[in-house]
């Protein structure tokens, strides 16, 4: 996008309360940045629906929610252990750094990572889990210490260090975010972009190691690096998680199922009904509700970071009661694929709590669903 059409989008101060703009890092003072990161991989105890009812019904779950929640002699239910990027607050890596309030919605994703055009991004990353592991980025600059995935690259030493980092080991990524990273004429002032562990691209994405990134066009970050011509940002992520193929399946089996000696290994997931009980579909990791946090003002200027997962992602994103700009065309309902991602506009006019879910029937009855909030104009967000 050129910068004088997004400068344009930017509302006047008189039109902006409660906008940042004091904060702004003005084109003339947008000096390039370094944003320095503390990730680890850490081991961790997960629960897709921790009430134990469906929050979209308001009702106990029904079948098709027991046969995925429940565990049993030969099930799994609704609590794995998993692999979450955490971020933390120095290369000690003893205190976790905490989650934004505005930012709790993310769930099971890993820190939010961001930057504006012509800054650069460095992230140190330590592997506290028992798999080597990596962190892979998408969109930004990197070179080949940086890449996070091992394959026959005619690449040694140093440059083979990033592809897979073995437990207790730590790697420092760096990726610089030239203007091929950032949002291009067409896009709106910023855009998504996702990382995620490489080095068993599949076991070590479904044990949980993925993660949302935002580029803000040069010139048009607050300080915070979020986008000036926008109130409030969300990164929903439509995942489908195959615990059949996560590192930890026979740890979740030894640990959940009431009779583990019962578990047949050798199913072909999903045409059985172990199987098919470890695919979960969430939203940032929480079905049947479970995403919480999704509140807006009316008539805020809204900017949803959508995603997909790296199953066989097939969903239909679909808002209640607003509708949003996409590819600058209006709709409410959009598409995703593997490892899609999307950005979507709102300025929400209609006030009340909206359900936001995959259209996807599979989906939906699998919990694929949750609910976001309209508050009128005069209320504070309880979020921020
Ligand atoms: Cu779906």
């Amino acid at each position: 996008m050129s910068r004088d059409r997004a400068v344009r989008r930017i509302r006047r101060p008189a039109e902006c309360a409660g906008l940042r703009s004091s904060r702004v890092r003005s084109a003339a003072s947008a000096e390039p940045t370094t944003h320095t990161y503390y990730v680890a991989a850490d081991k961790v105890e997960w629960d897709y629906a921790p009430t134990g009812v469906d929050r979209i019904t308001g009702e106990p779950f029904g079948d098709v929610a027991r046969l995925i929640t429940e565990s049993g002699p030969d099930r799994i239910g609704k609590v794995y252990q998993k692999a979450l990027y955490h971020e933390y607050t120095d290369s000690t890596f003893t205190s976790l750094k905490p989650r934004p309030a505005e930012w709790e919605h993310l769930g099971f994703l890993g820190p939010l990572l961001r930057a504006q055009v012509g800054d650069t991004i460095k992230v140190v990353f330590r592997n506290n889990v028992n798999f080597p592991a990596s962190m892979h980025p998408h969109g930004v600059f990197y070179n080949k210490d940086s890449e996070g995935a091992p394959y026959y690259d005619e690449t040694i030493d140093q440059d083979k260090a990033d592809d897979a980092v073995p437990p207790g080991g730590t790697h420092t990524y760096v990726w610089p975010v030239p203007e091929r990273a950032g949002p291009a004429e067409g896009d709106g002032s910023s855009i998504l972009w996702m990382y995620h562990s490489h080095t068993n691209e599949s076991k070590d994405v479904n044990a949980g190691l993925m993660g949302p990134m935002i580029v803000t066009a040069r010139g048009l970050a607050d300080a915070d690096g979020s986008p000036v011509d926008v109130d409030r940002e969300f990164i929903v992520s439509f995942h489908e998680v195959d615990e059949n193929l996560s590192w930890y399946l026979e740890d979740n089996i030894q640990a959940y199922t009431g009779n583990p000696a019962s578990v047949n290994r050798f199913e072909i997931p999903f045409f059985t009904p172990f199987g098919a009980s470890n695919f979960m579909e969430t939203m940032n990791g929480l079905s049947f509700g479970h995403l919480s946090g999704l509140t807006m003002r009316e008539g805020e200027r809204v900017r949803w970071y959508l995603m997909a997962s790296t199953n066989f992602e097939l969903h239909a994103p679909h808002w209640h009661g607003n509708t949003v700009v996409v590819n600058n065309m209006r709709t409410d309902v959009t598409s995703l694929t593997t490892m899609g991602m999307i950005v979507a506009d709102m300025v929400p006019d209609n006030t009340g709590r909206w359900l936001f879910h995959c259209h996807v029937n599979f989906h939906l009855e699998s919990g694929m669903q949750s609910v976001y909030q309209v508050l009128p104009r005069t209320e504070e967000v309880a979020t921020r």
